[in-house]
């Protein structure tokens, strides 16, 4: 009998895996010459072969080829007028991904390196992310390659006005709520916001999130993702006897993400000794000042190498990859995508650190990830950890929709219940399909299950 039924599961694994490999064979041909996309289906659909192999109704409802196809993909022209009088055209994009749970939900990145490939990446993540946080909001993400470095705010604001413009029919409250990414903070937000009311001719607060607490933002929100990232670390750390006190840890990038992190790293008594730009790393031994990252990049809008002008004792390196070669305990990679690849994870590993904490969206490589989990290195995964930001954009929502705000510190104790829930779904997940400990896979078949059988309980559509 125990033959009889070991011998069924393997075939039941054969299939999904079968199955598995024909889907994304297929997903990679429908969507040649998009890397990014590829490589984030890749983690995914692997993550979720043992769920297949239990639950073959998955298999029976196609959900796999169907969750991997947006809903609605839109591109659209953004022109505008530079200072100087002259037209420029960017392209916008929005990918409406999925909205089995909820309206679509996710934030807008303004960088040069935006194409549908990073757009899809980003949407794909955010489903099974918006589902962990147990809040009920679908998948979607958007943006454009406009490269807000180096324009004036009036350039800023043309820009966003114009991208709103065509962007407004597509979104609202019930519908799609954009909030922000990289290149798009407060500042972007209200524009977005202003010209989004000016359109409609309505008061609609609940059609972006990440707007500033005087007009309908949510407290904690501009921390919420760098916290939530601390948090779920903590979470980890904590299951195996360990913490962030006395710690070294190393923060790449320094913009929104990253700041709040360093903040609360800082608070539960770790030292943060880097953080980083597009341009290069800081190393300040003493451990980062955090007022000066704030002002240099929040405020002034600088390079991170004018930080070693004001701390001399502080030593600035050219490019992103060397910050990874400084010996942590805790690295939380909060800057882009493929930022860690797997010299770098080796550099890590042989250096000592005990724990990874993804704040961006796929930082690490799939190699990188396999090194890490391979070296038994705590690894909280891009999609669990860094969900802080959209849980509490969620809690905006709820919040415009009653028309009332809670406080921070009110929001900040939901937040950690969220990161505290996300973790434990993960745990839980892995060590039922079978892999005690892999977060990667916990968090994909959390995340997956909900949308999954919501599709299923919503028919073909
Ligand atoms: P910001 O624009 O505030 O900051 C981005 C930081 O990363 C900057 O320091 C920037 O440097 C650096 N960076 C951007 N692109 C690159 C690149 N190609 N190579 C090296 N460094 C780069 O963005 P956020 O902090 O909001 O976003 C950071 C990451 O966190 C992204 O992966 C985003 O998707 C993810 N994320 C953000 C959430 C949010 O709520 N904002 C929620 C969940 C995830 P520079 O100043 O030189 O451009
Ligand atoms: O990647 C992300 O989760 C975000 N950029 C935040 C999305 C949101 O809707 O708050």
């Amino acid at each position: 009998m125990a033959i009889m039924t070991n011998q069924a599961s393997t075939l039941e694994r054969q299939a999904a895996q079968e199955y598995v490999n024909k889907v994304y064979e297929a997903v990679v041909k429908r969507n040649p010459n998009e890397a990014e996309f590829h490589q984030a289906a890749k983690e995914i659909f692997d993550s979720l072969v043992p769920i297949f192999a239990k639950y073959p109704k998955y298999i029976e409802h196609n959900i796999l080829e169907r969750i991997a196809e947006p809903e609605r993909m839109i591109t659209f022209r953004v022109p505008w007028v530079d200072d100087n009088g002259k037209v420029q055209v960017n392209r916008g994009f929005r990918v409406q991904f999925n909205s089995a749970i909820g309206p679509y939900k996710g934030g807008l990145r303004f960088h040069p390196s935006v194409n549908t490939s990073i757009i899809k990446f980003l949407g794909f993540e955010q489903i099974f992310k918006n589902s962990l946080t147990g809040l009920p909001i679908g998948g979607g993400k958007g943006g454009s390659d406009f490269d807000p470095k180096g324009k004036s705010d009036g350039e800023v604001m043309r820009f966003t006005q114009s991208f709103m413009t065509e962007l407004y029919r597509h979104i609202g409250p019930d519908v799609d709520v954009p909030a922000g990414d990289i290149g798009v903070g407060a500042r972007e937000i209200g524009y977005l916001f202003g010209q989004y009311k000016k359109i409609r001719g309505a008061y609609e607060a609940g059609v972006l999130t990440g707007k500033a607490p005087i007009y309908g933002g949510s407290p904690t929100r501009p921390e919420a993702t760098g916290y939530g990232t601390v948090y779920f670390v903590e979470e980890m750390l904590a299951d195996k006897g360990l913490s962030f006190k006395d710690s070294t840890v190393v923060v790449s990038g320094s913009g929104n993400v990253s700041i709040y992190a360093i903040e609360k790293a800082y608070q539960l008594g770790a030292k943060v000794v880097a953080c980083s730009d597009s341009n290069g790393y800081v190393y300040d031994r003493n451990g980062i000042n955090l007022d000066t990252v704030k002002r240099l990049k929040e405020v002034e809008r600088k390079r991170i190498s004018d930080y070693v002008l004001e701390h001399p004792e502080a030593e600035y390196y050219e490019g992103c990859t060397g910050i990874w070669k400084i010996p942590c305990d805790i690295a939380l990679p909060c800057a882009t995508q493929n930022e860690i690849d797997e010299a770098s994870a080796q550099t890590l590993i042989e250096n000592g650190v005990k724990a990874i904490g993804e704040g961006a969206n796929m930082p690490s490589t799939l190699e990188a990830i396999d090194l890490f989990l391979e070296n038994r290195v705590l690894f909280g995964p891009a999609k669990a950890a860094n969900a802080g930001g959209v849980a509490v954009s969620a809690l905006e929502m709820s919040q415009n929709s009653m028309r009332m705000s809670w406080t921070f510190d009110e929001v900040d104790a939901k937040l950690q219940d969220i990161m505290k829930n996300i973790y434990r779904n993960s745990i839980k997940a892995a060590e039922e399909f079978g892999h005690p400990d892999n977060l990667v896979i916990g968090a994909n078949i959390a995340g997956f299950t909900k949308v999954a059988d919501a599709m299923i309980a919503q028919g073909v559509i």
